[in-house]
């Protein structure tokens, strides 16, 4: 019979993905059921066309689940995941609760479908989205230039904030319309913003009129939690353990899609045609790199698709065995729920 489903966090941002994704990509799934916090349990909503009833997360939710998808903050997660699993489903969780741990693999389907098989927890994790923006790009080049250093710095959307996000800037960019004075003198952005809106905003300073030089929470050194983890999971994703990342994550003004600019040295030389070459032949990238024309790849022509989009490539010209390289990916898809349903369907094809 075919495997029963269940999306925990059904109703945040990755979760309404989630759905869309469940019901327009090849229909594997039996049952599929809906869970989320108490608040939203009753909710009804719509998967594959018929209405689902949201159920309040509770460890009964998980009797006879195959596979659970766990979209929900760190601390859901720590506390839920373990249930899900010793209920006998297989929990594949995008917080960041599991990724680092060394029996939960951390998977992305280009890169290392293998290590979804080894998961003696019955946990697998899905990656950060700054992460999985570039990764399947990334993935396609190491497999055949063996990659040794990454600089990158992320241009990252306000919807990885969560739906709090996307509505700050809404919000934001409302309040500062039509004034065209605005955004030429020092904290004139701020003192127009604490005028019409309420101090509570996701990010920690205005994001409309903006770049952000912060993404997360903060850690020792005065890094980022987002600059740490796409360093972390780069280094387990590829299997390099003792790959050189530094990265600078930056949020800017775009509802959705991430992008970064990545600097990357490999093992030997690496021309521009060979990685049109490699990244032409991965099945999941677009290469959009045609910049006597004008192209290149940007968010608003990313947004809401699958593929991780890369453009930009040049061979750095001080820097040996070196490329930079712009990359896009629609953080809400392949940065999240896309990731995990190929997860889910690579998992499901064992059962
Ligand atoms: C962000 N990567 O963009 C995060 C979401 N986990 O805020």
């Amino acid at each position: 019979s075919r495997p029963t489903l269940a999306l925990i966090g059904a109703t945040g941002a990755v979760g309404t993905v989630m759905r869309e994704l469940v019901s327009t990509r090849e229909d594997i799934w039996g049952e599929i059921r809906l869970v989320a916090s108490a608040r939203s349990a009753g909710k009804v909503l719509q998967v594959r066309g018929e209405d689902v009833v949201v159920q309040a997360l509770a460890p009964e939710v998980f009797d006879g689940v195959d596979i659970a998808i766990f979209d929900v903050p760190d601390e859901v997660s720590a506390e839920w995941v373990p249930i899900a699993a010793e209920r006998g489903a297989i929990a594949i969780d995008k917080s960041g609760t599991f990724r680092m741990e060394p029996d939960v693999p951390l998977v992305v389907p280009e890169v290392n479908p293998l290590d979804a098989r080894d998961r003696p927890r019955n946990i697998i994790s899905t990656p950060n989205c700054t992460t999985l923006s570039m990764m399947a790009a990334i993935g396609a080049l190491h497999a055949e230039y063996t990659l040794k250093e990454l600089v990158v710095a992320s241009y990252q959307a306000v919807s990885g904030a969560g739906v709090a996000g996307p509505a700050r800037l809404y919000d934001e960019i409302e309040a500062l319309a039509g004034d065209r004075s605005v955004g030429q003198a020092a904290g004139d952005v701020r003192k127009a913003l604490a005028n019409k809106l309420d101090a509570d905003s996701p990010f920690p300073a205005p994001i409309a009129f903006n770049v952000v030089p912060w993404a997360g929470s903060y850690k020792d050194g005065g890094w980022a939690s987002e600059e740490l983890k796409l360093r972390n999971e780069s280094r387990k994703i590829l299997g390099i353990p003792d790959l050189k990342v530094s990265a600078t994550c930056v949020r800017v003004p775009v509802i959705t899609t991430h992008s970064l600019a990545v600097h990357a040295r490999f093992e030997r030389e690496i021309t521009v045609a060979d990685a049109h070459r490699i990244l032409e032949a991965a099945p999941t990238v677009v290469l959009m790199d045609d910049p006597a024309n004008g192209v290149w790849p940007t968010p608003v022509d990313v947004v809401g698709t699958d593929p991780t989009y890369i453009g930009r490539i040049r061979q750095a010209v001080d820097f040996p065995n070196t490329l930079d390289m712009f990359v896009c990916g629609d953080n809400l898809r392949k940065g999240a729920a896309l990731n995990a349903a190929e997860i889910a369907e690579l998992v499901a094809t064992e059962l």
